[in-house]
């Protein structure tokens, strides 16, 4: 696969520094994502990395430095400073690792993460509760088995998520490949992460150190993901740049592409919304790079770098205008995109238990709620991953694949699984199609409970459905901590943001596939609410639905919610 257009990777920043916002001069100030972070690990008075800048521009590097939430008052009283911790996030593009890389991970998690990693909604690992002291071997380990954690997160382009299922599609394999090509492609390209992780030597040298993204990077967070339907597993829409795979009697044809996806929003700031990507038209699959390069470029230049809050590419779309931004792209790819072509979404959950492929192999997919693997998952995965030949696929559900199993390597993966995973077939329908974010405690901008309190309300939930005989309806339930929206909470059928402890606001009308937005119904609600109002509106559902109607698509039918058209009239 070639790519024929070559654009002009020069950065053209057509805003003057000097007028930007602050992270904007200390990018600029960074020497390339270097800043002083190899001297602050240095530093013994705190287990914190004491300059705010260099905080910051870690997370190029995939790490965030966090405190313990649940310990924060106590060491407060105690005159302590804050229980200093670090998430890092791994880059794993389409979520897909081999046994080797999740022995590795596995060892380090328990040396070093508090003996649990998480599964992300975007397909990758994260350590929590690692010290100071543990980043350098964590990154170092990580590097043994050709795992990195640049750019994991940051200004720049995240992992790059793909549709995971291998039955998806026969072009299943071509995409995810393509999917790690674009990731790399997109990874930044300095040399500061070697140099400060893994000890290597500056070297000078004549070409521009990051040739696409320059000293500022991109004004925010940048999301790439492919979908292959039916299967939206992925929330294309949700993207800021999502490539929806086109097969055709040939071949893989190419992909729709769909841009300025985004759930963040900030309560009370109605000028900040969730938005849809928008439908700009189809490439073949030959020039998916130089649209990516071209669709970045355009984000890169125009997005706003004087409010951080308005930063993303969603907001570029709709100031400068879906048709300037479609042509400005074209421009730049110096080819224009072709007319869209058909495609059916059916879901974005998971499918379940165990599939076989048409090349003999076996993939079992095993439901981790909320991602979390805690001691007792990570043994019984150590076990598998101990004679598993196959690889490892984290899905965007926070679920896992054990994925190319050989016939001959079931029964004793079996065998782990009904010691391990009993009850694995037996989780609700309700629990199948829910997803939390972390929240408390690791957290920093959590406002309320997301993974440690969602099952206990999913009980509660699950009991309402079994009194109206909606125990086997699939329904999609997300839980957010605060409205950022990493579980992906305002395209659920029923979503949840935290507020304030134990308070959330509840959102109905989601589409069951990803395809639209819901709408807030209760404001800043304690569970008793949350729960009187479902048991109402899925009561109604249980009496007034037509056959094969969704929930989401119920409520608004019934009136009980407006549809929302497009993400700058979530608010209305
Ligand atoms: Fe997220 C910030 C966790 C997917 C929107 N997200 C955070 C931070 C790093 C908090 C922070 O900035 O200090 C959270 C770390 C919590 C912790 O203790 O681990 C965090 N986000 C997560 C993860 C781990 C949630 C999960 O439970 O799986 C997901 C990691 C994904 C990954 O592997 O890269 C995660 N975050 C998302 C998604 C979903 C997606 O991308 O498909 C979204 C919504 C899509 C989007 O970007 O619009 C999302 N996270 C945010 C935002 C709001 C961005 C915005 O445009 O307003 C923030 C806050 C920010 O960036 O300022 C945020
Ligand atoms: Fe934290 Fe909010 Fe994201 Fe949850 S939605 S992980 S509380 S930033």
């Amino acid at each position: 696969m070639t790519d024929t257009t070559v654009i002009d990777r020069t950065h053209d920043l057509s805003q003057p520094l000097e007028r930007l916002g602050p992270d904007e001069t200390m990018k600029d100030r960074s020497d390339y994502l270097r800043g002083t972070i190899a001297d602050g690990l240095l530093d013994r008075i705190t287990g914190a990395v004491p300059s705010v800048d260099d905080v910051k521009l870690m997370k190029f590097h995939g790490i965030y430095q966090q405190d313990d939430r649940d310990l924060r008052d106590e060491r407060r009283r105690q005159r302590l400073e804050p229980a200093y911790q670090f998430m890092i996030r791994v880059r794993l593009p389409g979520g897909v690792c081999t046994p080797a890389q999740w022995l590795k991970l596995d060892e380090l998690a328990r040396a070093h993460g508090g003996e649990t990693l998480r599964i992300t909604t975007r397909q990758t690992f994260q350590f929590h509760w690692v010290l100071k002291d543990s980043l350098r071997p964590i990154i170092q380990g990580l590097h043994e088995t050709l795992l990195d954690t640049v750019a994991a997160c940051g200004d720049d382009s995240r992992g790059v998520m793909c549709t995971v299922d291998p039955q998806s599609s026969r072009f299943h394999a071509e995409v995810a490949a393509l999917a790690k090509r674009v990731s790399d492609h997109v990874v930044p390209k300095t040399r500061a992460y070697h140099e400060i992780w893994y000890g290597n030597e500056r070297v000078a040298g004549s070409d521009p150190e990051e040739p696409f993204y320059g000293r500022t990077y991109m004004p925010r967070k940048f999301k790439i993901g492919f979908a292959l339907p039916p299967s939206n597993d992925i929330d294309v829409y949700a993207q800021d740049l999502g490539l929806i795979a086109i097969e055709s009697d040939e071949g893989l044809a190419g992909f729709n592409v769909v841009i300025g996806g985004g759930m963040g929003r900030t309560d009370q700031a109605p000028e900040t919304y969730p938005r849809l990507a928008s439908m700009i038209g189809f490439v073949p699959a030959g020039r998916v790079i130089a649209c990516a390069d071209a669709v970045m470029a355009v984000q890169r230049d125009y997005g706003d770098r004087r409010d951080r809050q308005h930063a993303r590419f969603k907001y570029t779309i709709d100031d400068k205008g879906l048709d300037w931004i479609k042509n400005e792209i074209e421009r730049r790819m110096g080819f224009p995109f072709e007319r869209e072509r058909a495609f059916d979404f059916a879901s974005n959950g998971d499918s379940y238990g165990w599939n076989t492929t048409p090349d003999g192999r076996h993939h079992r997919t095993l439901i981790i709620e909320n991602g979390r693997l805690d001691l007792k998952l990570l043994d019984a995965l150590r076990d598998v991953a101990r004679l598993h030949r196959g690889a490892f696929r984290l899905t965007a559900n926070q679920n896992l694949i054990i994925a190319g199993v050989k016939t001959e390597d079931r029964p004793a993966i079996d065998a782990i699984l009904a010691e391990h995973f009993p009850d694995s077939d037996h989780v609700s329908t309700l629990r199948r199609n829910a997803i939390s974010c972390v929240a408390l405690p690791t957290c920093g901008l959590a406002m309320a409970e997301s993974e440690r309190y969602l099952p206990t309300l999913l009980e509660k939930i699950e009991t309402i459905l079994a009194e109206n005989g909606l125990s086997d309806e699939p329904i999609t339930v997300r839980m957010s901590g605060c409205p950022n929206g990493c579980s992906r909470p305002y395209i659920a059928e029923i979503g949840l943001t935290g507020r304030a402890p134990g308070k959330y606001n509840l959102y109905l009308g989601g589409g069951f596939h990803g395809e639209r937005l819901n709408r807030m119904v209760k404001e800043n609600i304690g569970e008793a609410t949350i729960i009187d109002v479902l048991a109402e509106t899925l009561g109604r559902y249980a009496r007034e639905r037509q056959p094969g109607e969704h929930f989401g698509d119920f409520t608004i039918r019934a009136g009980i919610v407006r549809e929302v058209t497009e993400g700058r009239f979530f608010n209305d």
